[in-house]
């Protein structure tokens, strides 16, 4: 009988390691670990090249689970070298006692899934065999190379060397002639080291990469016991940053600052060393193509300051991608090297490598003659080591088969028809962008946490849904569609390996936008799991359109105030500041007049699409922003579109908004914003026969009292009324107040307390101007457009409004768009499905007004 374990773990690097800790110290299981390698370590073992270092200072690249050994240890340099890595690694090993659970030198062969048993079948390449509950697939992103596929290389008589298969002793360059391929960020690393030992280095360079200067530096012994007793402080708050190191906060766009300020900003960042300048200069940095033109061409000109032979400056700027698309590396003189008489560079894209000779490399009918030669060429990464680990689930998938396309997985860490398998740091979960050490102990600490959830509910299965893998895909596929990734040709994107599928292989959302999603899908049960035989239902987060979870990570990177905690002075800047979310304004004629009201004149602003003749229906907007925010300013760029696209004569006022004014200074005031529009719209080449009301969030409920007062009022006469994400009942407790209560942008507790601030103790909760659904009745109303949103906590009281009006014979319309939020509708610029209202309303307003306008087409994706 092969021997049983409850964990197999696969791997002995920084997250091997942490999970036998975990599953056996802390679960108190049996767990058993293989290593290929010849002991503890992972790519620590495996990459002793020279000047292999991390480049995420060492303080932050280690585990922060253990008080004791963050104490314990201390770094030597800013940047650890990879013997001090490594050597950290083994004392971790020792101070935990690891080392006994694993097997070392040891390869998995092939892992099977036994449906009927629910174990996994483990076999060895000793040809050892055992079982396991679960397997912790811990084989890291990379870590199995790229093959060396260039004609020829069995003739080469020279020395060949891996740096990823370094040998375990020093390596000689003097007075040699050396030779490498690559420069990522490993073949930046070697070449500084080895341009200096060798007789002459040949660098072979296919793709000019993005280097920042790494500052590395030596601490002083004082220094460093300083660090590692102040580790806590340190490392405060890195798991709430993006990529999981505390930095300086970025500005949200690029696009908002003058060019002297943003070079300053550069020069700034720069000089800090390290990942400061992608990760605190503009949050746009990887998503506008211009922002990040301005950043790549700020470090191209730093590399032709260093560089002074001629034309190689040239060559060594990169221009195919865009900044930081391929990973960035880091260097200390790599580019001071190509000064040196003794390296050359030859550009192998404009000539590739013909092949390889007894003596050295022929590229472009000249031979480089060389003693030694280096590879440096990369991995097969994120997918490749769980590829070739031989897994097959159940009913007999290979996931060389299941992913022959690309991953597909939920959260990155689990798999539809293999259950009980954890993939820390796999593809698609937080991990190209976010510190490893991190990124691993949480990828652990869930798969702990997962196996603990199935075992205390006596069942021995925990598998994700095929359905959580389709909302996951969508989710990391929409995502990544937002940045520029897609524009490089590098492992990110699956490119760099011939044959292999380009996609989604990285969470391009923020290292904190996933640990909230993870988190989420806890607290509501493993949500998208099925555990033992209960299937639980998706976390709501997980139903979000991608532009939305990409936003909240922007949000959450500005360090954002929830709006439940914001006061009134912030919620106003806070929805003012939305309007920077709202894309370019469009050109269409603007006229500021003021229009009368209880409490005096009061601004109000008339929109008209510049070139269209005739009269033109008119929709008097009412704005958002809980009846103690907003203003025509934060919804000036909405309305723009709305007439542009729509054809429409658009009339925005501004109303008195609480806690100064509370009830019914609002509701009076857009009452009278109608009855001026009915009035005046001929002035603006309106036809008041086709008067609408329209509004969002508590503009939606003003502009639903309005067509309430219309009514009872005997006039206006109003053809439609149009509700987006509509607030309608302050009291309400619906099914989406719970499921969506803590947002994303308006969380219940925000709303409740706007609606409480607009009432303001005056008793009016009860009357139907504070709420249309206090009406006698709602027949007789105009006919009625409710735009909700899936993941807004006010959907359920629009749509239950909607279905209200239709109970008293009023012609209703109610949409539910899926996956958007409250106020997606004016967030144009950054979620491109606000569009669809649009086309909604549009639709809507050709019915109701019996007019057929061009119109415009839904978001892309849809
Ligand atoms: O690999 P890479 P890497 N002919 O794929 C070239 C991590 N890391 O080992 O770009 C000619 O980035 C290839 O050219 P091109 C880090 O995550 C971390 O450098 O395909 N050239 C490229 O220049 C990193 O991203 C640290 O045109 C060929 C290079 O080889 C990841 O490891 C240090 C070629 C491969 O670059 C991988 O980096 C080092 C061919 N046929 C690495 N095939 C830290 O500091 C490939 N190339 C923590």
């Amino acid at each position: 009988m092969p021997q049983h374990h409850d964990i197999v773990v696969i791997g002995a690097g920084f997250a091997g390691l942490y999970a036998v800790h975990k599953f056996r110290d802390e679960l108190g299981l049996s767990v058993k670990g293989f290593d290929a390698a010849g002991g503890v370590g992972g790519t620590w073992w495996w990459n002793r090249y020279p000047g292999a270092r991390c480049d995420i200072e060492s303080v932050h690249y280690a585990y922060s689970f253990s008080d004791e050994i963050q104490k314990r240890w201390t770094w030597s340099e800013r940047f650890a070298a990879q013997p001090e890595i490594l050597a950290y690694l083994e004392f971790v090993a020792d101070t935990l006692d690891l080392r006994r659970a694993f097997t070392f030198g040891t390869r998995i062969a092939s892992a099977v899934w036994d449906d009927e048993d629910h174990v996994w079948t483990v076999s060895t390449s000793d040809g050892d065999v055992c079982t396991t509950r679960f397997l912790i697939a811990a084989s890291g992103n990379l870590s199995i190379p790229k093959p060396p596929d260039f004609a020829g290389l069995e003739q080469f008589r020279g020395e060949v060397y891996t740096t990823s298969q370094w040998p375990h002793r020093p390596v000689d360059f003097t007075g040699k002639r050396v030779g490498i391929i690559g420069t990522g960020s490993t073949g930046i690393q070697v070449i500084q080291e080895v341009a200096k030992q060798a007789g002459h280095l040949t660098v072979f360079q296919r793709t000019p990469n993005f280097a920042l200067p790494l500052g590395n530096e030596s601490l002083p012994e004082e220094k460093r016991r300083w660090v590692a007793d102040h580790h806590a402080e340190i490392r405060a708050g890195a798991r709430e940053s993006f990529m999981g190191i505390p930095f300086e906060r970025p500005e949200i766009s690029g696009t908002l600052v003058p060019a002297e300020a943003r070079k300053a900003k550069y020069d700034r960042l720069w000089s800090k060393g390290g990942w400061p300048l992608l990760v605190s200069s503009y949050a746009d940095v990887l998503s506008s193509q211009a922002v990040n033109d301005d950043v790549a061409d700020y470090v191209r000109d730093k590399i032709r300051a260093r560089v002074t032979k001629p034309g190689v400056a040239d060559l060594l700027c990169p221009t195919d991608h865009p900044f930081a698309t391929k990973r960035l590396a880091f260097e200390t003189d790599y580019f001071d090297v190509f000064n040196r008489d003794n390296v050359d560079l030859i550009d192998v894209r404009a000539t590739p490598v013909e092949r390889l000779t007894e003596g050295g490399i022929v590229v472009g009918g000249v031979e480089y003659p060389l003693d030694v030669l280096i590879f440096a060429i990369g991995f097969d990464a994120a997918t490749g080591p769980l590829v070739h680990l031989g897994l097959v689930g159940r009913n007999g998938a290979t996931l060389a088969e299941r992913w022959k396309d690309g991953p597909r997985n939920y959260l990155g860490i689990a798999m539809h028809d293999f259950p009980n398998l954890f993939t820390i740091t796999g593809p698609t979960s937080a991990v190209a962008l976010y510190n490893n050490p991190l990124a691993i102990e949480d990828h652990v600490d869930l798969a702990t946490d997962a196996v603990r959830y199935t075992l205390d509910r006596g069942a021995d299965l925990i598998e994700a849904t095929e359905e959580a893998e389709d909302h996951w895909s969508r989710i990391v596929n929409g995502l990544l569609g937002l940045t520029l990734f897609p524009k490089a040709k590098s492992w990110y994107m699956g490119a760099n390996i011939e044959g292999k599928r380009t996609g989604t292989y990285i969470f391009t959302g923020s290292a904190q936008l996933y640990r909230q999603m993870t988190a989420e899908m806890q607290q509501v049960g493993y949500g998208g799991f099925v555990v033992g035989t209960r299937k639980a239902a998706l976390p709501p987060m997980m139903k979000l359109d991608p532009a939305v979870l990409g936003l909240m990570g922007v949000l959450q990177g500005q360090g954002t105030k929830a709006l439940h905690d914001c006061t009134v002075e912030e919620t106003r800047a806070l929805v003012d500041s939305f309007s920077m979310l709202q894309g370019d304004a469009r050109d269409v004629e603007v006229t500021a007049t003021t229009y009368p009201t209880a409490a005096g004149e009061r601004p109000l602003r008339v929109y008209r699409p510049k070139g269209r003749g005739g009269l033109l229906p008119v929709v008097v907007f009412c704005h958002g922003g809980g009846f103690i925010a907003g203003s025509i300013d934060a919804v000036d760029k909405p309305c723009r579109a709305l007439a542009d696209d729509l054809g429409l004569v658009v009339i925005a006022p501004s109303y008195r908004l609480a806690p100064e004014h509370p009830f019914p200074a609002a509701t009076d005031d857009t009452f009278a914003a109608v009855d001026w529009a009915a009035r005046n719209a001929a002035r603006f080449g309106g036809d008041a026969d086709r008067l609408v009301v329209a509004g969002e969030s508590a503009g939606g409920l003003l502009a639903a009292v309005a067509a309430l007062r219309a009514r009872d009022a005997g006039g206006p006469r109003l053809a439609a009324q149009i509700l987006i994400t509509p607030a309608i009942d302050g009291a309400v407790k619906t099914a989406s107040r719970v499921e969506y209560a803590e947002g994303p942008i308006l969380s219940t507790k925000a709303a409740e307390g706007m609606f409480a601030a607009y009432l303001a103790g005056t008793g009016a909760e009860m009357s139907p101007l504070a709420s249309p659904v206090h009406a006698t009745s709602l027949a007789g109303l105009p006919p009625c457009l409710v735009l909700s949103a899936e993941c807004d906590p006010m959907r359920d009281e629009g749509e239950d409004y909607a279905r209200r009006l239709a109970g008293a014979g009023v012609e209703v319309r109610s949409i539910r768009l899926d996956g958007l939020i409250h106020a997606a509708f004016s967030m144009a610029g950054v979620i491109p499905r606000a569009r669809d209202f649009t086309v909604e309303i549009g639709a809507f307003l050709d019915d109701v007004l019996g007019r057929a306008e061009p119109q415009p087409t839904r978001a892309a994706g849809e």
